[in-house]
This record gives structure tokens, sequence and C-alpha cells, in this order.
């Protein structure tokens, strides 16, 4: 498709959005108005007043440009939950428990990214890849290297992905191997604040695109001192800050004997959770976990493909929804082994079916998640893959309301590669939505921008 930048254009377009949890509104023949920086200025439907006038003023201005016939637009995708570095070895390195597959594949993979070289090739496949998979913002986590996070960084910058970035921390001599930790608390606490200026005084990163993220890999391999300054540095910077939480049971366990309480009230003792704190996975929260969570505004990343081989759990997303809790999805790269947010919308919604009893919730049933339905669809699934991770994120991404940023992508249901067949006569609405979630695939997806700009490969 030939459309390039929106940047102070109008978009006549079909397509959907979903910025409340479980409805989708369709979007018929809307006119969005974007501004030089990016913004979403209006949006129009036919029948509201003004419309017919925008349409003839773009028109004639030369600015109107109109998507295909079969194609829709959609809110490009959050991606919660990436290990960068990981990207090599996505698809293998899926046959033991987490604690056994860190020491054996992914602590000796990430040491690799001592390589500036080697992280340059990597990161720069990484990211051209989400985006070509429609991922126009992803929470990443690098490695210990600074050299090799500011290069995640300025990859992001120059290919023109939203990101949040963080160098990784992770101290404890006990639970990481002497080739691939930081050498002293010091060295956790410097790297991060470096990061974090480098990002912040980044000559390109004007409008903040990319952000820097406090970065504690999980309790297991922080030192307390490192947890304790994290916070600080988190409290003083404003940043944002992610980390594994109550992933696994072995996970869960040794937070439990080393600190006796859960991950979630450990992380908030050291001020960790906050508004703009991501717990990744959260298979095992207790119910005063999840009240914490929803007090404190801090979000889930679920991450529900990845949670299939190393947390063998869970994550309850509709009775996190239901209880207002922020959730995004993730997919994990490389624990979940798919690059795809498509691919993850469909595991979020098979794997809460395999939460029922197989009794319809609809008609009173319980599951096996407390007691609660389970059951999820793709309204809400679509609805986590976008809207709300970016409200998780606090981001102003993820829908098409005046003042968002022009994050989207476009699906063409008639690329003749793709993977989606519609049928006219039995598609229609929403239904095509639930089409493109479960069956569409790279192949479809033609055009991706952010900030109104074309990001990627054009
Ligand atoms: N815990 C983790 N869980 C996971 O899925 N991937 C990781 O890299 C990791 N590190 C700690």
């Amino acid at each position: 498709m030939s459309i390039s930048t929106l940047r102070n254009k109008t978009l006549l377009a079909s397509g959907f959005h979903a910025p409340v949890p479980g409805e989708i509104d369709v979007l018929t023949d809307v006119l969005i108005a974007v501004d030089g920086e990016g913004a979403i200025r209006s949006v129009l439907k036919p029948a509201e007043e003004g419309y017919e006038a925008a349409k003839q003023a773009a028109i004639a201005s030369g600015t109107l440009e109109r998507l295909p016939e079969g194609s829709y637009l959609l809110p490009g995708f959050v991606d919660c939950h990436v290990h960068a570095p990981q990207y090599p070895q996505l698809g293998g390195a899926l046959d033991v428990p987490l604690e056994v597959w860190l020491q054996t594949y992914t602590f000796p993979l990430e040491a690799r990214y001592a390589d500036l070289a080697f992280a340059k090739r990597a990161y720069s496949l990484l990211v051209e890849d989400l985006i070509a998979n429609g991922t126009t913002t992803a929470l990443y986590f690098a490695t210990v290297h600074q050299d090799a996070t500011r290069a995640l960084v300025d990859i992001c910058l120059e290919k023109g992905q939203r990101a949040l970035i963080g160098k990784v921390a992770m101290d404890n001599a006990e639970s990481c191997p002497d080739y691939y930790r930081d050498v002293s608390v010091d060295a956790a606490l410097e790297g991060t604040r470096a990061l974090i200026d480098y990002v912040r005084m980044h000559p390109e990163n004007g409008e903040g695109r990319v952000k820097p993220v406090v970065t504690p890999r999980f309790i297991p391999s922080c030192t307390d001192a490192a947890l304790e300054g994290l916070g600080a540095i988190a409290r003083e910077c404003g940043c944002h800050v992610q980390t594994h939480c109550s992933e696994s049971d072995w996970e869960h366990g040794y937070v439990l004997s080393r600190h006796g309480v859960t991950d979630t009230e450990s992380l908030d003792r050291f001020g960790l959770l906050g508004r703009h704190t991501m717990l990744a996975h959260s298979n095992l929260l207790t119910a005063s976990d999840m009240e914490k969570i929803r007090v404190r505004e801090a979000a889930v990343a679920h991450c529900p493909l990845s949670n299939a081989y190393f947390a063998g759990a869970v994550f309850p997303l509709r009775a996190a929804l239901e209880k207002g809790l922020h959730v995004g999805l993730g997919t994990d790269i490389s624990g979940g082994p798919s690059a795809s947010m498509l691919e993850n919308c469909r595991a979020a919604v098979t794997v809460s079916r395999m939460l029922e009893t197989g009794v319809d919730p609809a008609a009173g049933a319980t599951d096996r998640a407390g007691g609660q339905p389970a059951r999820i669809d793709f309204r809400h699934a679509f609805h986590v893959a976008t809207a709300g991770g970016a409200k998780a994120l606090d981001l102003p991404v993820g829908q098409f309301s005046p003042g968002y940023r022009f994050d989207a992508i476009v699906i063409d249901t008639r690329a003749k590669a793709g993977s989606i067949r519609l049928w006219g006569e039995f598609d229609s609405g929403e239904g095509i939505l639930q089409k493109i979630v479960f069956t569409a695939s790279k192949a479809n997806i033609t055009t991706v921008w952010v900030d109104g700009d074309v990001a990627g490969r054009e």
C-alpha cells in the first residue's frame, strides 16, 4: 500500500478499536485527522455533524488518504513483556523448567550481548520483525550491558518503534552466574541511572518516544540492597518499573522463603509497586496481592503462551479485569515461542477456556479459577493487546480518540499470502475483527504507523 506519513492528513477508513474491556467499537468510514506531530486531532463518524465538510476540505487540500476495500484499521499492538536479547532463541529451549532454563540457555545467551556487534545485529532484526508483526509499542528487558542496551534504544529510535527499555539489574551472586551479572549493587544502580540519563538526553528522543525503565529482573536475581536502591531510583526519576512476579511455583516459593511474603508484598515494601509498574506473569497472585496491585494502580503483563511452558499456570485474566486491574498482553519472547501479538491473543482466549469446567459460565457455572467464570473472548483479548496495554503503561496510544497518538496498523484481508479469508455474505461488523484476531498473520499487515509516520521497513 502506498500511504506514507499521515501527519497533517486525514484518513478515511473502516476498522476497530476497543477502549473498554469486552467491547468493540466498529468504525465504518470514519475520518481520522492527524496533526503535524502525529497526534489524532479528530475522529468523525459519517452521522456526525461536520463529517461531510471535513471530507470535502481534505479532498480540496489534497490531504485525504483512503484505505482500500478489504483493508481495516486497528490500533497498533502494545507488547507489555519482551526479552529483547532472547530473540535468537525464539521457538527453541522450551524443554526445561524456568530455573533450569535460565541457567542452561538464557543466561549464556544474554551474556553474549557483551559483544556490541552481535547485539546490534540481533536487536535490529527483532525490532524490524516486531514492527512487521504490528507491534507499535514494546516494553523491553535488555541485558545487564550498558552499550548493548544503548544500542537497543538507538535502534528503536531509528526504526520508529515506541519503546520502554530497561537495563536488567541482577546482582545476586547466589542465583546469577559470575559470567553474567552486575558485579555489585553499585553497578546495578549506577547502570540503571546511566541508562535513564542516556534515554532522556538522547538527541533523537525529543518527543520521548523511548522511555527508560527500572528493571530488577526478579526478586531471586537481586539482593535486597539492589531492590531498595532501585525503588529509590524509580521514585526519584519517576520511571516505569518492570519485573517478574509470582510466575511459577519455584519462583513464588523462593520469595516466600526469602522474604516471608509474596512477590507483590515484597516489591511494595521496596517501593517498586506503583502506577507505572508492570508485573510480568503474576499467575499465583493471592486475593490480597490483587487488591494491593489494584490500590497501587500497578499493572500485569499477561503472557499466556509463556505461562504454558514455564509457569504451569494460567493468569485469571477475566477475574483481574473484573476487579479493575490494569492488564496488558505480552509475548514474553522467548519464554513464549511467538513474536506475534495476534497469536498471543488467541492463546489468551484458549487458556481462559481451559480454566472452565466445560459448562457455560453465563448459565451460572463456575470454573477452576477460584469459583469465578474465567472465559474471555476475542473482545477482551484484543482490548488487552491494544488499549488495555496502553492504559497499563499510562501511554496515550491503543485507541482512535482525539489527543491519542496515531499508532496504527492496516490489515489487508484480501492479501493472497495472508491467512484470513472473508466470505462476503457471512462476515460483517465485529465478526470481521473476530476473524482477524483468530486467523490473520504477518502477511496481512500491510502498513504500520507510529506517531503518524510509517515505522520499520517501507
Ligand atoms: N524470570 C523469568 N521469566 C521468564 O519468563 N523469562 C525470563 O527471562 C525470566 N527471568 C526471570
